[in-house]
């Protein structure tokens, strides 16, 4: 009996010991701050705690504390979110075959690069793992970037996402024709907001969404989200989707809109963007999030096995609605060419307008709450653009 008590001690004791070292590790916390609560009065509260400030934004401060007594003194900050990529595992250097590759003809974008319009001095900013900038398909279109995670101005990927995106938007094809982009010829920004695991905190991204809006990017494109699913009735709570609401209001933001068919996620149920769900050739995605943000702001698109650049030159397939959302970022970048002088909200009801509900009997049965405005058509949405008027 003795023997048992002292082994249940010793692991009540290894527990305890744990629960301190969790304590001990350096915890994020934001601040949702009140209208009459200055960024200065926040800065006081955390003057005397162990918290320092890990990033000020124009109306919140981020901090990291090591200590878990202070933070319970704290009354205007809460714990960061973590967002997460929309994506299925990576699969690494498996070369194309032409059956492979539909993606770009059957959404009719090759048929816009025949009428000589392929993005050219436009600009897409990403927010995401960072760019392989050094990549032979996106060199000629990567301009510059930042990196938010580590805060220094190499947005390089550490992981494969972000130059997985940028090759969907503008792979060149030059070594590997299968993999061009749906406007190749434009331009990329990145902001790297999301870590070498695929994690995406709350304050790295909104950080990168303030820098990537000064910049006046043609679009932005978001492919990550929250695990929890919304409707767009409580979105609105949620400070990201309020922070990423407000700059679509001025700059077109398309975001994936999750791999859970239960709902939408957040950022991509806030009302301002254009949410992307994920077809096949034929068919919607089961993956594909439905909802009624879907069907309020949302389109579908290429999202099964998508090939595109990888870090090292390479090349690869990955499938979710986190592939499905550049191509929306694409041809928004190929509308802005046409008519540059285009708002984002006559681009964003061009797009809507010009979506296709019947290219297939498949979809014809689908209702607006998974498909939403249906399959991106890209010439359909050029053709219903009107050229702006030279001077
Ligand atoms: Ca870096
Ligand atoms: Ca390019």
């Amino acid at each position: 009996m003795k023997k048992i008590i002292s082994i249940l001690l010793i692991l009540l004791l290894f527990s305890v010991s744990t629960v301190g070292k969790v304590a001990k590790a350096e915890l994020r916390l934001i601040a949702d701050p009140k209208e009459d609560t200055s960024i200065e009065k926040l800065q006081e509260e955390i003057k005397n705690t162990d918290c320092e400030i890990n990033k000020k934004l124009s109306d919140t401060i981020s901090i990291t504390c090591k200590n878990k007594k202070d933070i319970k003194k704290l009354k205007n900050f809460r714990e960061e979110k973590k967002y997460m990529l929309i994506k299925d595992v990576p699969i690494q250097d498996k070369k194309a075959k032409v059956k492979d590759i539909w993606d770009n003809e059957f959404i009719k974008a090759t048929e816009v690069w025949e009428l000589g319009i392929t993005g050219k001095n436009r600009t897409i900013a990403l927010l995401d793992t960072g760019i392989d900038y050094n990549h032979i398909e996106l060199k000629s279109s990567y301009l510059y970037g930042y990196d938010f995670v580590n805060d220094d101005d190499d947005p390089m990927d550490d992981y494969g996402h972000g130059t997985h995106i940028a090759g969907i938007i503008t792979s060149d094809g030059i070594n590997d024709e299968f993999s061009k982009g749906i406007a190749p010829d434009a331009n990329i920004i990145m902001a790297k907001v999301c870590d070498q695991d695929g994690t995406c905190w709350e304050s790295d991204i909104l950080a990168g969404l303030e820098w990537a809006s000064k910049q006046k990017p043609d679009a932005i494109s978001l492919s990550f989200g929250t695990m929890e699913t919304w409707v767009s009735k409580n979105c609105i709570k949620e400070p990201l989707a309020r922070a990423v609401n407000k700059v679509a209001r001025k700059i077109p933001v398309v975001v994936a809109a999750g791999n859970f068919p239960f709902g939408v996620s957040s950022p991509a149920c806030a009302s301002n963007v254009i949410a992307v769900g994920s077809s096949s050739y034929d068919t919607l995605m089961d993956f594909s999030a439905r909802g009624y943000p879907m069907r309020n702001h949302g389109v579908i698109a290429p999202g099964e096995d998508v090939y595109s650049t990888f870090p090292g030159n390479n090349y690869g397939f990955m499938s979710g609605t986190s592939v499905s959302a550049p191509y929306v970022a694409g041809l928004i970048a190929l509308a802005k060419e046409k008519n540059n002088r285009l708002s984002g909200t006559r681009i964003k009801r061009t797009i809507f307008r010009s979506a296709n509900k019947e290219l297939s009997p498949t979809y014809s049965e689908r209702s607006e709450w998974e498909i939403g405005y249906g399959q991106i058509d890209a010439l359909k949405t050029i053709e219903n653009i009107r050229k702006s008027r030279r001077r």
